[in-house]
C-alpha cells in the first residue's frame, strides 16, 4: 500500500464520509482539466476521465435516496440465490444449468416510480424490475427502503455478452457485493480482472463467501482467512468479508445489516464517484510532472532561432547593403562635386533590395509592405531554421513527462509556414536609421558648392583676361597673393580644395558606414527576434500555459 493510499485510508476509515459539495467541486477541476489538455493530449489517454465525468454528472441529477447495489460474481457462485433471499421472493431465475441469469434483474426496496428513471440510466429492462413491498411485511423490510438490488449475470460466461454486460454496470452501480464460493474465490479472473482494479473502491466492496452451509465453521474459517489473505494482496484489505449462506436465512443477517448501513448512510453513490475520481486521477498524474519553468524557453534558445532566422531572412546582406547605401549617400552629398554626378548613375543599394526609407514609410502608412528582393533562403539556412525551433520545443519540453512533447513541438511547427513572409515583412518594415542626412553632410555639400563655385569664378575670371588680352583691349589688374594670381589661385585652389576635402572625408565616411551597418543589423535582429517570439516562441508558450493550467487543475482534483 502506498503512502497516499495508507493515508487516504486512515482517513476514511475515520468517518469515511464523502462530501457532495467537495466531489462536485472535484468533478469540475477534472472538467477543467479536460477542457485544457484536449487539444493537446491523445485522445485515448483521456477516454476515462471523460467517461467518470459525464456518468458522474448523470448519477448526481438521478435520485441520491436510492442506492444501486449489484451482486456481481462467477458462474454459479449463488448470486441469484442471495438476490432471491435477500428479497425473500422467488425474483430471479435460479438454475443448475450454467450460465443462468443473462440479464440484470432489479429489486427495489420502496415504490418502483421513483426508482425508474435511476433504472433507465442503469440499463435495466423494465420487466427485470421488481419491487420489495414492504406494507406487506410491516417494518420488516423498512429498514432497507432505497435499495435498488442488481442481480448480474455471471463475468466468467460463456456467453461474451453476458461480461460485457457485468462491465457496463460494474461501471455504473454504487456499490458491489462480490458473490464467490467455496470452489472458487481464488479465481485468477475474478482477483486480476475485477477485484485488483475496484482497490480504490474498497469503501463500496463487500465480499461474501456464499455456499458456506456447505462448510463447517472450521473449514469456514480456513477459507475466510485465505479469501482476505487474497484480497489484501488485491489492495482490498479494508473491504468487509463474510461468509453467507442464500439456503439458511440466518448466514444473511451479517449481509443483511451492511446493506442496512449502506442505505441509511445514502454515501455509497458519493463514495463510489470519489474511488473513480481517485482512481482517474491517479492515471492522469503521469501526464503532469513538476510546475513549467519560470522562463519556460530561456534566452539563449531564443538568440540562437533568431540569428537562424536572421541568417534566413537575409539580415547580413541587408546590414551590408544599409553600410553601402551609407556611403553611397555621403559621396553623392559631399562628394567632390566634379565626379558626384557619376556616383548618382550607380543605384542606390538599398533601393536595389526595395528597401530605400521612403518605400518603407510609404508601406507604414498605407499598410500595404511590399515585398523585398531579398533572395529566399537557401537549403542550409533553412535546416538552420528547423533545428533552431526543434530546439525551442525540446527545451520547453525537457522538464515535462513526455505527452507534452509532441503538442509542443507541434506548436512550434505550427507557424513555420508562414515565417519566411513573416520575417520578409519584418524586414522591409524595419526603420534602419538611414532617412536623415546627417547635417555635416548638408555643410560639406555646401562647401563643397562654394569652392566649385570659387573654382568657376576663378575659370571665369581667366578667360575673361584671355578674352581682353585677345581682344587688345587694356589689361585687367589681376591681384596676386604672394606670387600666385587671384584667378588661378580660385580655380586651382577651388578644385584641389574640394578634391582634397573629399579624400580627407573618406575614413569618416567609411567609420560611419560602419556605424549604418551596426544600427541596421542591431535593429534587424530585434525585429527578428520579435518574428521569432510571435510565430515560434508563442505557440510553444500557448501549450505551456495549457500544462501550467492542468497542472493546477488535476491538484485539485487529487486534493481531497
Ligand atoms: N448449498 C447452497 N447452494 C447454493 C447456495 N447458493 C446457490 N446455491 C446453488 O448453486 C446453484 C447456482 O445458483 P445461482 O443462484 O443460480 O447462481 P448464480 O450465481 O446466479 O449463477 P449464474 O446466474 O449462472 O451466474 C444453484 O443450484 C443453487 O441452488 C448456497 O448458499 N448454498
Ligand atoms: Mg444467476
Amino acid at each position: 500500500m502506498s503512502l497516499v493510499e495508507k493515508v487516504r485510508d486512515a482517513l476514511t476509515r475515520d468517518d469515511g464520509r464523502v462530501d457532495g459539495a467537495q466531489l462536485v467541486e472535484r468533478l469540475e477541476s477534472l472538467s477543467r482539466f479536460l477542457r485544457v489538455v484536449d487539444p493537446y493530449l491523445p485522445d485515448g489517454d483521456l477516454v476515462a476521465a471523460h467517461t467518470l465525468v459525464e456518468r458522474a454528472g448523470s448519477r448526481l441529477k438521478l435520485s441520491q435516496d436510492h442506492t444501486v447495489v449489484a451482486l456481481a460474481g462467477s458462474t454459479g457462485s449463488g448470486k441469484s440465490s442471495l438476490f432471491n433471499a435477500l428479497a425473500r421472493l422467488k425474483l430471479s431465475p435460479v438454475g443448475v444449468r450454467r450460465p443462468t441469469t443473462g440479464v440484470a434483474h432489479a429489486c427495489v426496496w420502496g415504490p418502483l416510480e421513483a426508482a425508474n428513471r435511476l433504472l433507465d440510466w442503469v440499463g435495466v429492462l423494465p420487466r427485470q424490475r421488481f419491487v420489495r413491498e414492504s406494507a406487506l411485511d410491516g417494518d420488516d423490510e423498512a429498514a432497507l427502503r432505497g435499495l435498488v438490488l442488481l442481480d448480474l449475470p455471471d463475468f466468467d460466461s460463456v456467453e461474451r455478452g453476458h461480461r460485457l454486460e457485468v462491465d457496463r454496470l460494474l461501471g455504473l452501480v454504487d456499490q458491489v457485493i462480490w458473490v464467490v464460493d467455496p470452489q472458487k474465490y481464488g479465481d485468477r479472473i475474478l482477483h486480476n480482472a475485477y477485484l485488483k482494479q475496484f482497490r480504490t473502491h474498497a469503501d463500496i466492496t463487500i465480499v461474501v463467501l456464499n455456499q458456506a452451509d456447505r462448510l463447517s465453521t472450521a473449514d469456514t474459517e480456513v477459507v475466510l482467512g485465505d479469501l482476505k489473505r487474497l484480497l489484501e494482496e488485491d489492495g482490498l484489505g479494508r473491504a468487509p468479508v463474510m461468509a453467507t449462506s442464500a439456503k439458511q436465512p440466518g448466514m444473511l443477517t451479517e449481509l443483511r445489516e451492511a446493506l442496512e448501513k449502506t442505505v441509511a448512510e445514502r454515501q455509497a453513490a458519493l463514495r463510489r464517484l470519489s474511488g473513480d475520481l481517485n482512481q482517474v486521477s491517479e492515471q492522469l498524474a503521469v501526464m503532469i510532472g513538476p510546475p513549467a519553468a519560470e522562463d519556460e524557453v530561456d534566452r539563449s534558445t531564443v538568440r540562437q532561432l533568431s540569428e537562424a532566422l536572421a541568417a534566413s531572412a537575409g539580415v547580413p546582406a541587408v546590414a551590408e547593403a544599409a553600410g553601402n547605401a551609407y556611403r553611397h549617400r555621403a559621396a553623392a552629398s559631399t562628394g567632390w562635386p566634379i565626379v558626384r554626378g557619376l556616383r548618382r548613375l550607380r543605384p542606390d543599394p538599398l533601393k536595389r533590395l526595395h528597401l530605400s526609407p521612403t518605400e518603407a514609410t510609404d508601406a507604414v502608412t498605407t499598410d500595404i509592405v511590399p515585398r523585398t528582393s531579398l533572395p529566399e533562403a537557401d537549403a542550409a539556412q533553412k535546416s538552420a531554421v528547423g533545428l533552431s525551433v526543434r530546439a525551442v520545443s525540446n527545451r520547453a519540453a525537457a522538464p515535462l513527462p513526455d505527452v507534452w512533447g509532441p503538442p509542443l513541438s507541434a506548436a512550434a511547427r505550427s507557424r513555420t509556414g508562414d515565417l519566411p513572409d513573416a520575417l520578409d515583412r519584418a524586414v522591409a518594415r524595419t526603420d534602419l536609421g538611414m532617412d536623415r542626412k546627417p547635417v555635416w553632410w548638408r555643410a560639406v555639400g555646401f562647401l563643397q558648392w562654394v569652392l566649385i563655385a570659387a573654382a568657376v569664378v576663378g575659370l571665369g575670371w581667366l578667360i575673361v583676361g584671355y578674352a581682353v588680352r585677345a581682344l587688345g583691349l587694356p589689361e585687367l589688374n589681376n591681384p596676386q597673393v604672394g606670387v600666385v594670381p587671384v584667378p588661378s589661385l580660385l580655380l586651382i585652389g577651388g578644385l584641389a580644395l574640394g578634391l582634397l576635402l573629399w579624400l580627407l572625408l573618406k575614413p569618416i565616411v567609411n567609420w560611419g558606414a560602419r556605424r549604418a551597418r551596426r544600427r541596421a543589423e542591431q535593429r534587424l535582429r530585434l525585429a527578428v527576434t520579435e518574428v521569432a517570439r510571435e510565430y515560434v516562441v508563442a505557440p510553444v508558450r500557448e501549450v505551456l500555459n495549457a500544462y501550467a493550467q492542468a497542472r493546477e487543475a488535476l491538484t485539485a482534483v487529487r486534493a481531497e
